[in-house]
C-alpha cells in the first residue's frame, strides 16, 4: 500500500492503493509509519508523497464510513505530514480529490503535473472535508476561491490551482513529475506549514455567499456545514477550527442525507456491472452509427454521437424533415456555443461528421443504428425488417422505443442477437440516463457494447429487461393513474404537483404532463370524452406547447392555477357523479410515491431490473429524484418498507380494483429486510 524509495536525501512515499489510491486504514497507517521513520533518520533531508498509477488520490476510502474508526485517522495522518521537521513535497498528477487534496494540503510545498485536477468533492457525498481541507485551503487561497471549490465539488486545473496559490510549481508532464519534485524537494530547506497562516474575512461575506446559492444548496446540510466551517477557520486558529470541522463531519456522515448520497455513488457504479456476463466480454466496434428520424429524439440522440466525435448516417423519409432536423440539431449546438461552452470550430467539427440521407441503404455500412421514430408498433416491425436486409453482419440495431416490447421488434429481423433496446430520455442531448433494454435473445456482447457505448457519449446507462414502459415510464403509470384519480377524487393539480416538489423532485405529475405535452396518446377526437385528459385536450390545452394545459402559462413558460381547468374537472366530476372530498397531503403521497416504490418492487422480483439500486440510478438521471434522498428504492427503506406496506392496504380500496400488493415488498417488510431480490 506504501512503498518508499530513498533517492540520495530524499525519501519518495508512494501510495499505491488501486484504482484510485483511496486512503483505506493501511494506506494511513502506512504513511504515518514512513513519515514518522523518516523524521529519525539523519540521512533524509526532504520527503516527496505522490500516488502510483493514474491518480495522487480520490480520497478517503468511502466505504469506511459507518464503519468503526481505525487509527490513525486521516486528520492525524495529515498533521503529522504538516508537522514534519523535513520539507514535504506532494507531487500530484491525475485527480487529488476529497482527503487526497488534504493530503497535499498538509505537506509543505505542492508540484502538480498540467493535466492534474485538484479539488474537494465530499459536498456530494453529503459531506464536508473532515481532514482539515476546510481549514488549510482557505489559508492558503483564500475565503471566496476557498468557499466556491468546497461548496460545488468541482475540482479545479493544476493551472488554476497555481494561480490560485494552491500549486507552487508546475511540472513538465506526468512522466517528468517524480523527478521534478525530487529535485524541487532537494532545493528546499525548511517545513513551510499552512496551518501557522491566518485567513481573515468579512463575516458578512459568508452570508452573501449562502444568499447568492440559496437555490442550489437549500435544504441540504452539507454545503451549509461547509461555509460555517469555512467561517471557523476565519476565526480560530487551526487546531480549534479542525475540532469545529470534525464536530459538523460526524454529524453529516452520520445523517440520512450523507447515507443517501452515498448509496447514489456506489449505485452509478454498480449499474456499469452486468450480473452474469465475463468482465473480459469482446466488445463490438462501434466507429460509425445510423439514426432513422431526424425528429426531436433522433436529433438529441445524434447529437450525443457527434459530440464524441463519432460519424452519424441520419435517415429521414421526407428531405423537410430531414432539413428541419439538421437545422434544429445545429441551432441547438451554436446555442451551447453562445453560453461559451463550445467554440465555433467545435460546432463546425460536430455537424460535419453528420450525414443527412433520405437513403435507407446508406446505413449499410453503419456498426450501430438505431432506430428513433413514433411509436407504433407496425413502423418498428417494418423497418426492423428492412434493416435486417441492409445492415452489415453484426451490426447493433436498436430502438428507442419508450414502451414497446424488444422482443417483438427483434422477432421481426432474422438476427434477434444483434437486437436491444437503447431507450434515450428527453432532450436526447442532455439527460444522461439510458435504459439499455435488454431482448430474450440479445446476444451477451451486444449488451455489454450498448452499455460500453452508452458510457463512451457520456450517459449513465442501466440494464432493463423488456415491460411496458421498461423500469422509469413502468414504475410512472400508478403514479399517474393515481394523480390522475386523486383529482376527480377532490385534489387540485397544484395541491397533488406541491407535494411532489416539497419532496424535492424538480416537477409533479400535472407538471410533467404540461411539459411532455397532455396530447400524448390522445386519440384526436375532440367529442370522445373519456378521461380528464380528453376534457382537456378537446379545450386546446395540450400543455406548455399551447400556453395551457393543467396549469395556464405566460409567454415565458411560468404555470399558475388555471380556473378553466378547475371548471373542466368540476363538470367532469359533476358528470361522472363523482362528490369531492377533501385529499391530505399523506394520501398524495401514498397514492403516487408508495405505489410507484410498489411498482419498482415487482420490477425487481420479475428481473426487469438486475437489483434495486439501479432503479434509483433511473430515477436521479432520468426524473429528477432528490439525490439526497437515494432514489425511491433507497427512500423506500429509510421511510420502512413495513409501513409503507401497511399504508398501501389501508388505500387498496382507492388504488383501484388492478392493484396488487408486490409480493417482494411484503416478504422484505415481514422480515425486516431491505429491498433487493
Ligand atoms: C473524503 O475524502 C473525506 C475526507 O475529507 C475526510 C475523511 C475523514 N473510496 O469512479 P470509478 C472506487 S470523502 C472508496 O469508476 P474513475 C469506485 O467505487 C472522498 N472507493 O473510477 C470503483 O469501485 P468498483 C472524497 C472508491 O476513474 C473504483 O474505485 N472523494 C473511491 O471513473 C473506480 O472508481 C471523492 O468523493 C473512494 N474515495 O473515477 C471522490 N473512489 O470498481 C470519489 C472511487 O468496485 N471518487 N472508488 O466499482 C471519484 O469521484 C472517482 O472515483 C474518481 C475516479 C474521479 C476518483
Amino acid at each position: 500500500m506504501i512503498e518508499t524509495k530513498l533517492h540520495d536525501d530524499v525519501l519518495e512515499i508512494v501510495m499505491a492503493n488501486p484504482p484510485v489510491n483511496a486512503l483505506g486504514a493501511q494506506v494511513r497507517q502506512g504513511l504515518a509509519k514512513a513519515l514518522a521513520d523518516a523524521q529519525g533518520d539523519p540521512a533524509i533531508k526532504a520527503i516527496v508523497i505522490r500516488g502510483a498509477g493514474k491518480m495522487f488520490s480520490g480520497g478517503a476510502d468511502i466505504t469506511e464510513f459507518g464503519k468503526p474508526p481505525v487509527d490513525p485517522w486521516l486528520p492525524q495522518v495529515v498533521d503529522a505530514i504538516e508537522a514534519s521537521a523535513k520539507p514535504v513535497v506532494a507531487a500530484i498528477h491525475g485527480m487529488a480529490l476529497g482527503g487526497g487534496l488534504e493530503v497535499a494540503l498538509g505537506a509543505h510545498y505542492r508540484i502538480a503535473s498540467p493535466k492534474a485536477r485538484l479539488g474537494l468533492p465530499e459536498v456530494s457525498l453529503g459531506i464536508l472535508p473532515g481532514a482539515g481541507g476546510t481549514q488549510r485551503l482557505p489559508r492558503l487561497v483564500g475565503v471566496e476561491t476557498a468557499l466556491g471549490m468546497i461548496v460545488s465539488g468541482t475540482p479545479i486545473a493544476a493551472s488554476k490551482a497555481a494561480q490560485a496559490g494552491l500549486v507552487d510549481k508546475l511540472a513538465e508532464s506526468d512522466e517528468s513529475l517524480a523527478a521534478e519534485a525530487i529535485a524541487y524537494a532537494r532545493t528546499l530547506t525548511a517545513p513551510r506549514r499552512t496551518g501557522d497562516r491566518s485567513v481573515s474575512a468579512d463575516p458578512a461575506v459568508f452570508e452573501q455567499f449562502a444568499a447568492q446559492n440559496a437555490r442550489k444548496i437549500k435544504g441540504l446540510d452539507a454545503p451549509q456545514a461547509c461555509i460555517a466551517a469555512v467561517k471557523a477557520a476565519t476565526e480560530l486558529p487551526l487546531d480549534q477550527g479542525q475540532e469545529k470541522e470534525r464536530a459538523l463531519f460526524q454529524q453529516l456522515v452520520a445523517g440520512e442525507q450523507s447515507k443517501a448520497l452515498r448509496h447514489v455513488f456506489f449505485a452509478e457504479r454498480a449499474a456499469a456491472k452486468i450480473d452474469g456476463l465475463p468482465k473480459d466480454i469482446q466488445l463490438r466496434p462501434i466507429t460509425k452509427v445510423g439514426v432513422i428520424g431526424a425528429g426531436t429524439m433522433g436529433g438529441g440522440i445524434s447529437m450525443n454521437f457527434l459530440s464524441a466525435h463519432i460519424p452519424v448516417t441520419m435517415v429521414e423519409m421526407a428531405q423537410d424533415a430531414l432539413d428541419r432536423g439538421i437545422g434544429v440539431m445545429r441551432k441547438n449546438y451554436e446555442a451551447t456555443a453562445a453560453k461559451g461552452r463550445l467554440t465555433a470550430e467545435q460546432v463546425e467539427k460536430a455537424m460535419g461528421l453528420v450525414t443527412p440521407t433520405l437513403d435507407f441503404s446508406a446505413l449499410a455500412d453503419c456498426d450501430l443504428i438505431i432506430e428513433a421514430v413514433y411509436e407504433n408498433m407496425d413502423v418498428k416491425k417494418e423497418i426492423f425488417a428492412r434493416l435486417d436486409g441492409i445492415a452489415k453482419p453484426g451490426a447493433m440495431l436498436a430502438s428507442n422505443t419508450s414502451y414497446l416490447s424488444i422482443d417483438e421488434i427483434a422477432a421481426a429481423t432474422t438476427r434477434p442477437q444483434d437486437v436491444l433496446g437503447l431507450h434515450f430520455f428527453s432532450p436526447a442531448n442532455v439527460m444522461k440516463l439510458v435504459e439499455v433494454v435488454r431482448g430474450a435473445k440479445t446476444a451477451p456482447d451486444a449488451l455489454a457494447t450498448g452499455m460500453d457505448i452508452a458510457r463512451k457519449i457520456g450517459k449513465v446507462p442501466v440494464v432493463a429487461g423488456v415491460c411496458y414502459g421498461f423500469i422509469g415510464n413502468r414504475m410512472l403509470i400508478p403514479r399517474q393513474a393515481n394523480a390522475n384519480a386523486l383529482l376527480l377524487e377532490g385534489a387540485t393539480p397544484e395541491q397533488v404537483d406541491r407535494v411532489h416538489t416539497d419532496f424535492g423532485m424538480p416537477m409533479g405529475p400535472f407538471q410533467m404532463a404540461d411539459l411532455a405535452g397532455v396530447d400524448i396518446g390522445w386519440h384526436r377526437d375532440p367529442s370522445r370524452i373519456e378521461s380528464l385528459q380528453d376534457a382537456l385536450c378537446a379545450e386546446g390545452r395540450w400543455g406548455q406547447k399551447k400556453q395551457a394545459g393543467f396549469y395556464d402559462y405566460d409567454e415565458k413558460r411560468r404555470p399558475t392555477p388555471s380556473p378553466v381547468v378547475a371548471t373542466i374537472i368540476d363538470d367532469f366530476r359533476a358528470r361522472a357523479g363523482i362528490v369531492p372530498r377533501d385529499i391530505s397531503d399523506e394520501e398524495i403521497m401514498v397514492r403516487t410515491l408508495y405505489s410507484m416504490v410498489n411498482e419498482g418492487a415487482k420490477i425487481l422480483e420479475e428481473g426487469i431490473a438486475q437489483r434495486a439500486s439501479d432503479i434509483d440510478v433511473v430515477w436521479n438521471y432520468g426524473y429528477g429524484w432528490p439525490r439526497h434522498k437515494g432514489g425511491p428504492m433507497f427512500w423506500a427503506d429509510t421511510v420502512g418498507l413495513d409501513k409503507i406496506a401497511q399504508a398501501l392496504t389501508r388505500y387498496q380500496q382507492a388504488l383501484g380494483a388492478e392493484f396488487t400488493l408486490s409480493p417482494l415488498l411484503l416478504d422484505c417488510a415481514a422480515q425486516g429486510k431491505p429491498l433487493d431480490r
